[in-house]
């Protein structure tokens, strides 16, 4: 804790482009918080590795999800910015808590059993640990709260439970925190299927960041709404999930409630629905594009920005890390 600020964490994985499942569940939220907050915003390329990756991509896109966060409002100057493999901290920490996490606890993880299940030529340890490795992201900075969407909801209780399992050994470590998940698009489904989350491993039913404007008319144009012949914006998950996405996807693009949706479009049906959220997510994303754009172009600045992040993090990492290894036995240097 900083000048008495709770102290806030998440991170995303530098897997593919951002869509807007990631951007109106958490990330749109980062930004307000680092005014009341201590936060640290870390991008996950160490667990991006439990997938098969080109490292020349990869390398790219660490930098572009780095301007998405500038872009967004991250400001560097208010929070810390940082890249997961440069802070070694977190990979030391991670083999301590491998060493207090159960084989049956990992083998219970949903994300688990969906990625082995589409990577079935590829389920490697680093799969099966990923949540260890989380938990030493968020352990490592003793955090209050971790804002994440809804399916990282298991992740962070895991971490919760390393963590106090931890502490009854050894005595308060840790904090335990707590997942920090917002009500409106915490699971934003796809375009084209509405019944699952919208995910870069789907890239048909996403929408991304940086896809030009008439790309986001079109891909709202022809997004799925439902086969009832009712015709009628109303927000229903179970009867209507095509139409209820929508709304939530318009609700947290304008900040309007579904009630406020609902009286918008009394009447009007889905041909005037579907370009109105097209047009919404439109005038959303356009400066976040433009930033991007403009941040990309001046590698030094983003250079900058992830090596006074790592020093800063790198300093409280280092912290915990001592404590921890003092704790469970090990000889001090
Ligand atoms: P994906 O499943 O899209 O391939 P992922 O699950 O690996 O990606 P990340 O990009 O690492 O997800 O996720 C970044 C953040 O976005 C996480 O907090 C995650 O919970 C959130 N998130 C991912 N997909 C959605 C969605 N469809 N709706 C809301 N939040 C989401
Ligand atoms: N698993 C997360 C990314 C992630 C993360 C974290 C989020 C890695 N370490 C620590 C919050 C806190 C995901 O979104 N797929």
């Amino acid at each position: 804790m900083e000048n008495g600020k709770k102290v806030m964490l998440s991170g995303i994985q530098p897997s593919g482009e951002l869509h807007i499942g990631n951007y109106l569940g958490p990330l749109i939220h980062w930004p307000e918080m680092i005014e009341e907050y201590d936060c640290y915003f870390f991008l996950a390329d160490l667990h991006t590795l439990t997938v098969r990756q080109e490292p020349a991509e990869l390398r790219k896109r660490v930098l572009k999800l780095l301007a998405n966060y500038i872009a967004v409002g991250l400001d560097p100057e208010k929070c810390t910015l940082f890249i997961q493999s440069h802070v070694p901290a977190h990979s030391q920490l991670s083999w301590v808590l491998n060493c207090y996490t159960m084989f049956g606890e990992l083998s219970r993880m949903t994300q688990f059993k969906d990625k082995s299940a589409k990577h079935a030529d590829n389920i490697n340890a680093g799969l099966f640990t990923y949540p260890v490795l989380m938990a030493a992201d968020i352990l490592i900075y003793q955090p209050d709260f971790v804002p994440v969407g809804e399916d990282q909801r298991q992740h962070v209780e895991i971490c919760r439970d390393i963590a106090e399992r931890f502490n009854g050994i050894y005595g308060e470590t840790f904090k335990v925190p707590e997942p920090y998940i917002s009500k409106v698009g915490a699971r934003i489904m796809s375009l084209n299927q509405p019944e699952s989350k919208m995910s870069k491993s789907a890239p048909e039913g996403c929408v991304f960041l940086l896809d030009k404007p008439e790309d986001i008319m079109r891909k709202f144009k022809r997004a799925i709404t439902d086969s009832d012949t009712e015709n009628c914006v109303r927000y229903d998950p179970e009867h209507k999930p095509g139409v209820a996405n929508l709304m939530q996807i318009y609700g947290s693009a304008t900040g309007k409630t579904y009630e406020e949706i609902e009286r918008e479009f009394d009447g009007l049906g889905y041909g005037a629905f579907k370009p109105a959220v097209g047009e919404a997510v439109v005038e959303t994303l356009r400066p976040i594009r433009e930033e991007t754009e403009r941040l990309l172009a001046d590698k030094a600045y983003l250079e900058s920005v992830y090596r006074a992040g790592a020093e800063k993090a790198a300093y409280v990492a280092g912290k915990t890390l001592r404590k921890v290894y003092k704790k469970v036995g090990l000889v001090e240097r």
